[in-house]
């Protein structure tokens, strides 16, 4: 059986890579959202529910066995089909915005095109195990050197995947890249090189373009 992947317009995602602000961005697209009146909730990938945090725990954690591309992508998609079904879906259907902090667009960009596995398999457990996009994706996109400085300054002991090289995060980004101009309706790009607050100007920005169109 061929299961459909819907776009819901109250499910909005942030993606970018490292260090491009996904994390400040956020508080703009709370505020524009609840100016309007909207009930908001915030959540994030990988995570959002306890049993996804621990998932998330082993995913990043850069101590013991290496962990296999398979073995990564399999247990994003399972913190995921967690998230979905006891975060996402029962907000949506009460009425309200759910903004995560990335959701599969990062597996398509990190998995596939990071690690280079299959785009079908991705597409596959998509449809299998979230069955939802998101209506809006606001991509953060940032040159990978500036956003590796970014976070350089602050962590101390760097996760599993930021220990990558920067080649990885080239393909990471121009994977993002390639699903933003593969779906113009959905992404909004936003130049994330410049000062906090004119990205966070530019993300309020889009977003009440993108409300208005909605109406
Ligand atoms: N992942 C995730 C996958 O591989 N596949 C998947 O399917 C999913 C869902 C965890 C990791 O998991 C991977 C991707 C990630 O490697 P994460 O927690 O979102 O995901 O990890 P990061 O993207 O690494 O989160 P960061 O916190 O590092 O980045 P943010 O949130 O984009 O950046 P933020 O806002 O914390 O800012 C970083 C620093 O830069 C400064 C901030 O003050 C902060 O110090 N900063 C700026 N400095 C100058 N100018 C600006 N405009 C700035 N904006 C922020």
């Amino acid at each position: 059986m061929t299961r459909a992947v819907l776009t819901h317009p109250r499910l909005v995602s942030l993606e970018g890579g490292e260090g491009a602000g996904k994390t400040t961005a956020i508080a703009a697209i709370r505020a524009c959202l609840q100016a309007r009146g909207h009930e908001v909730v915030l959540t994030r990938e990988p995570g959002g529910t306890p049993l996804a945090e621990r998932i998330r725990d082993l995913l990043l954690d850069p101590r013991g066995e290496k962990l296999e591309a398979e073995t990564e992508l399999l247990l994003m998609f399972a913190a995921r089909a967690q998230h979905v079904r006891q975060v996402v879906r029962p907000a949506l259907q009460r009425g309200a915005y759910v903004v995560s902090d990335r959701f599969t667009d990062s597996s398509y960009a990190y998995q596939g095109h990071g690690r280079g596995l299959d785009a079908e398999w991705i597409a596959e457990l998509e449809r299998r195990a979230v069955g939802l996009k998101p209506g809006l994706t606001l991509l953060l996109d940032l040159d990978v050197r500036e956003g590796r400085a970014r976070i350089s300054g602050r962590d101390l002991w760097p996760d599993r995947i930021e220990r990558e090289q920067d080649d990885f995060f080239e393909r990471v980004r121009a994977g993002f890249r390639q699903r933003a101009a593969a779906e113009p309706e959905r992404f909004r790009v936003v130049d994330a090189g410049r000062p906090p607050a004119e990205v966070g100007a530019a993300v309020d920005a889009a977003l009440a373009a993108w409300l208005d169109g909605q109406a």
